[in-house]
């Protein structure tokens, strides 16, 4: 699972990252901090099922905190993008590149309306946050558009009564995680004659492109630095864009500083959470008391978090349909065979079957695959069992044959 940062320069995808992942990445307020992309690895949050069970896990592969299951996932964060980047400007959109195997991407959004097209400092406020979301979805269009047409010539002249332009495409574009299905969908959202490429106009195409990546990369808005007094009006905005949006006010600033003050145990603040606890008073100066009582008013209280954990969960769960699975050996204590309680969550894709996560789990367990157990129940489940978030999960396979 991989999610992709993308947005203007210095609208604070690089803050975004480090909240999410508690990295360090150099995050300053001129354009283009960030000249390589950073990659870190971020967490969502579930509610995990020791508590059920009653039993203390020994987490492996994930964290858990007070019964709350931290999963992680890959994260990526580019340079910023500028207008006409597809024709080299800025930084150009070679960095695009980088994000092609992103499942989903955030756009990291100024909603203080503080900076130009460009990332300069304007006066606070005076800047349409909702140009942004507009651009941006044109210039990821124009850089899918430009893939697309570089072997368009080529397409048609190899498009035989075996080979469509839906099984070139399908080639073409599988390097940017786009499956077949969703390229059909496109096709036929737009009602485009896969019969006819030849008569695709450059509209259409770039329409394609565009319906194509809603489709393939679904993108969420983070409506950033809600923190900002000029942040208001705009926000209200960015959330009333209509259906084929969605919208999450963030302030990236604030969960870096509560994680960050967690993480050296000043406060008690698990990530989401939508208040904290002061836990070491006297280490906490008096202004980054006064800044963590700013941000619990100004964000907390206001919006309920600071929105970076919501991203993460809402686009992991409700727009990809994630769902968490708790693989185990011993189906008794809910074990791995070193005794660690409810060691792995796993997440994979809502329909996925019990045969199919063995395979997820190791490839060499799809060929030595008997059955699978519901451990929460004891019971044998067949092999095309569409398993349920939060189940816990034994695979019976048989030993490998050397
Ligand atoms: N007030 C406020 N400032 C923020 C917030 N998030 C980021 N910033 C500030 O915005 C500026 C730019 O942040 P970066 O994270 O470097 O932005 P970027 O999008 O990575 O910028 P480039 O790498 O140049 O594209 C910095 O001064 C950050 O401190 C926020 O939530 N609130
Ligand atoms: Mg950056």
């Amino acid at each position: 699972m991989l999610l992709g940062i993308v947005g203007k320069p210095s609208s604070g995808k690089t803050s975004f990252l480090n909240a999410a992942c508690l990295t360090s990445a150099k995050v300053a307020d001129y354009p283009f901090t960030t000249v390589e992309p950073n990659l870190g690895t971020a967490y969502v949050r579930t509610k995990c099922v020791c508590k059920d069970l009653g039993v203390e896990d020994n987490p492996r592969n994930s964290i858990c905190i007070d019964g709350i299951r931290l999963v992680p996932i890959r994260f990526l964060d580019v340079p910023g993008l500028v207008i006409d980047a597809h024709k080299g400007r800025g930084l150009g959109n070679q960095f695009l590149d980088e994000l092609r195997r992103a499942d989903a991407l955030i756009h990291v959004v100024d909603a203080s309306g503080s900076l130009d097209a460009d990332g300069n400092p304007i006066e606070p406020g005076t800047w349409d946050s909702v140009q942004d979301v507009k651009w941006l979805e044109k210039e990821v269009a124009f850089w899918l558009v430009d893939l697309i047409k570089k072997d368009w010539g080529a397409f048609l002249r190899r498009i035989t009564e075996h080979q469509s332009i839906i099984d070139l495409l399908t080639v073409k574009l599988s390097g940017l995680a786009i499956k077949k299905s969703h390229i059909l969908e496109a096709v036929h959202q737009l009602n485009l004659d896969p019969e006819k490429p030849k008569q695709w106009s450059d509209d259409d195409l770039l329409d394609f492109a565009l319906t194509l990546r809603r489709i393939a990369k679904p993108m969420i808005i983070s409506a950033n630095k809600i923190d900002l007094p000029t942040s208001k009006e705009h926000l209200d905005d960015l959330l009333n864009l209509g259906e084929a949006y969605l919208t999450v006010p963030t302030c990236a600033l604030g969960e870096y500083a509560f994680r960050m003050f967690s993480e050296k145990g000043y406060i008690k603040y698990i990530p989401g959470d939508s208040d904290f606890e002061i836990l070491e008073p006297d280490k906490l100066s008096e202004k980054n008391k006064e800044i963590l009582m700013k941000l619990k008013v100004e964000v907390l209280e206001k919006y309920g978090s600071t929105g970076v954990q919501k991203i993460l969960d809402t686009l992991v769960f409700d727009v990809l349909e994630m769902i968490t699975v708790y693989p185990v050996h011993d189906p008794k204590k809910f074990a791995d065979t070193d005794g660690n309680v409810l060691p792995d969550a796993f997440l994979v894709p809502r329909g996925t079957t019990a045969k199919e996560l063995a395979e997820i789990i190791h490839t060499d367990f799809a060929d030595t695959f008997i059955h699978a157990m519901n451990a929460k129940t004891g019971l044998r489940i067949s092999d095309d069992y569409e398993l349920q978030d939060r189940d816990v999960i034994k695979i019976v396979h048989a030993a490998k044959r050397k």
